[in-house]
């Protein structure tokens, strides 16, 4: 309940903040967007992480409130840093979108305002959705995020592999890449089967002419097997965690 509360203040408190884990060219290792990470600081317990937030924000009926305070967030960090940093004139940020935002019947306009206000180029925007976000009504979310295509926003299916596949309507999705789970990532030298699990979404996004995102890289190792297998872009420890944009900046500086 103090939790609950304390939520529904939180953004009216300014108490969100988003970290930024870099995205990389798997071959080149250059850096092309950041996936936004939302935290919560707590006014008395410290950093929060999704986690501990995330589930009761969609219990109550907030999450929709809390994404799109990010939606607005992210694309105003990436425009300021392209004025400041012109490396970062192709580059993407990821936005993490839950269920709820997708029955949202305001979602596209908040999106058009979101682009509008921070001036950012919708082809440097990227909607994560999961698959369990499109079985309901899945009809409506291939409307909506058709919607959202048109405009040249990316979209891709974030823990891909993890859901329930739908497979027989994949190819109809307006997606543009699928992210590999990390937890097949994770297993992909120690169990050959979740090397095979990682090799066939690799098949499968060559095939649907997606492309593929490997997330929770953490050794040169799996570096290796996921660029033979034609990953083009990841993320993880082995290149960077997720940064404050404080240091996320530093990082573009020391790039330029
Ligand atoms: O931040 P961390 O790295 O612990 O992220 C854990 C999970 O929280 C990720 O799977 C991510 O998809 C989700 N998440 C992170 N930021 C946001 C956000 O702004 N909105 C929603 N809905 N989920 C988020
Ligand atoms: O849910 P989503 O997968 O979008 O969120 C990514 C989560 O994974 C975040 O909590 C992030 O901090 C975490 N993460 C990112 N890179 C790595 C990694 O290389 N290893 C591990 N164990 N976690 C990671
Ligand atoms: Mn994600
Ligand atoms: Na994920």
């Amino acid at each position: 309940l103090h939790l609950e509360n304390d939520l529904r203040q939180a953004i009216a408190a300014e108490e969100f903040v988003l970290h930024y884990q870099p995205t990389v060219d798997l071959n080149t290792r250059a850096l092309v967007g950041f996936e936004s990470l939302i935290r919560w600081q707590h006014p008395t317990q410290g950093l929060k992480f999704p986690a501990d937030f995330i589930t009761t924000a969609e219990e109550i009926g907030l999450i929709t409130a809390i994404d799109l305070w990010a939606l607005q967030t992210a694309c105003q960090q990436l425009a300021s840093w392209q004025q400041v940093f012109p490396q970062c004139s192709q580059m993407k940020v990821g936005v993490n979108l839950s269920a709820q935002d997708l029955k949202y019947g305001g979602l596209v306009n908040e999106i058009d305002q979101a682009l509008a206000q921070s001036g950012l180029n919708p082809t440097c925007l990227m909607l994560e959705i999961t698959e369990s976000m499109l079985v309901e009504d899945a009809e409506a979310a291939i409307r909506l995020l058709e919607q959202i295509k048109a405009r040249g926003i990316h979209i891709s299916i974030d823990d891909f592999g993890t859901g329930y596949s739908s497979l027989s309507y994949l190819h109809r999705l307006p997606v543009d890449s699928l992210k590999v789970d990390r937890s097949f990532v994770s297993q992909i030298e120690a169990d050959p089967r979740n090397y095979q699990i990682v090799e066939t979404i690799a098949a499968l996004s060559q095939q649907l002419g997606l492309g593929a995102i490997a997330e929770g890289i953490e050794t040169h190792t799996q570096l290796q097997r996921l660029q033979r297998l034609g990953y083009q872009l990841g993320q993880g420890y082995l290149f960077s965690r997720a940064l404050t944009s404080e240091a996320a900046a530093a990082l573009l500086a020391q790039e330029g």
